[in-house]
């Protein structure tokens, strides 16, 4: 019979093609061109009404038959397609783990970090504790302790910043030395590291946040030759054995005497050049044997102890050591800055 004879042959055609499938478009095509509205089992079936009453329904369910022969072929040819291609597809996507590539960018810690770290180093070796304390400070301890009188410029609204009448952000770390002077017995020995706040407009030597550390020796019989030796070994300590210091009288409220400490200029040493603008010395600090006024108000027997006081500050000495110009450079985040460093 006709019909039958072409239904076996599409079949064995179909079967030999899915064997050789190798991608599921090509198997698609085959669905299409054998099972599609126009495929050839389809067209079989429109022309069943060519034959025989009698005869449509026995060729009826061999189409019906081969269809469904043709569906669990090709369901299956559909799996084993799709394992090919995810195979291809994994041989194709792999990568070599093992591969260099470039290094991502190594930064450093910051240089304001550096020259802290080496202070403390410098401060602990001397027998020294490091401690911080708040920024958030109550004017009592910012300025009233430290002999700021009401009326100083420093206390000005222009300067500082108030969070309200008694409360500031600090302008040193200074507030911190006067709570260890209130809550401890003499001998003391501190420095205070810390980020301190001014009302300062931004440019390349300013910024309303910086950074400073501040030095506190109290004990009885101290006097301005430990402190000229304290410095001194900090200058040889930052900068070298050839490295001194030189005192100019200053004044501050909360030390008295005061001065200006200059060290020799590490770029000529000392013989005059540019940087130190022929003197041969570098303004690095301010310092001074601590006001009696300041121990009594912290509570410290005046005729029985004295002490000596340094702040040094931090950005200035960074900018110094690693040659940075403009101190904005050290607050922009941009990575190339620390990259140098390494
Ligand atoms: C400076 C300069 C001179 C200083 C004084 C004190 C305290 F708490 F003892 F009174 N702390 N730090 C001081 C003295 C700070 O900075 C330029």
């Amino acid at each position: 019979m006709a019909v039958t004879d072409t239904l076996r042959e599409i079949l064995a055609k179909a079967e030999a093609e899915l064997t050789q499938l190798d991608s599921t478009a090509a198997l698609e095509t085959l669905r299409v061109q054998v099972l599609g509205k126009k495929g050839e089992l389809t067209a079989l079936l429109k022309s069943l009404g060519q034959l025989a009453p009698e005869e449509r329904p026995i060729v009826g369910a061999q189409i019906n038959d081969a269809r469904a022969q043709l569906q669990t072929l090709m369901d299956a040819a559909l799996l084993r397609v799709q394992a090919m291609e995810r195979e291809t597809a994994l041989r194709s996507e792999t990568i070599d783990v093992t591969e260099p590539r470039p290094l991502p960018g190594i930064g450093s810690a910051h240089p304001i970090t550096l020259v802290m770290n080496d202070l403390i180093e410098c401060f602990t070796g001397m027998g020294f504790e490091v401690l911080q304390g708040p920024e958030v400070e109550l004017d009592h301890y910012n300025f009233e302790l430290m002999n700021i009188p009401k009326n100083h410029p420093a206390r000005d609204a222009q300067d500082t910043f108030y969070m309200d009448d008694n409360v500031v952000l600090r302008t040193h770390t200074s507030p911190m030395q006067a709570r260890v002077m209130l809550s401890r017995k003499p001998p003391i020995r501190i420095v205070c590291p810390g980020r301190v706040y001014r009302a300062d407009e931004v440019d390349a030597t300013h910024s309303p946040v910086f950074h400073q550390m501040e030095g506190l020796v109290v004990d009885e019989h101290v006097t301005m030759s430990d402190l000229r030796g304290t410095l001194d070994a900090f200058a040889k300590h930052m900068y070298g054995p050839d490295i001194s210091t030189r005192f100019r009288p200053s004044f501050f409220p909360f030390t008295e005497p005061s001065a200006e400490v200059d060290l020799t200029c590490s770029a000529c040493h000392g013989k005059g050049c540019r940087i130190c603008k022929d003197t041969g010395w570098i303004e690095v600090l301010g310092s001074g044997m601590v006001n009696p006024k300041v121990l009594e108000m912290c509570g410290i027997d005046s005729t029985r102890y004295s002490g000596f006081a340094f702040g040094i500050g931090l950005e200035r000495l960074a900018m110094r050591r690693y040659g940075i110009h403009d101190m904005r450079l050290l607050y922009e985040g941009d990575a190339r800055l620390l990259q140098q460093l390494r």
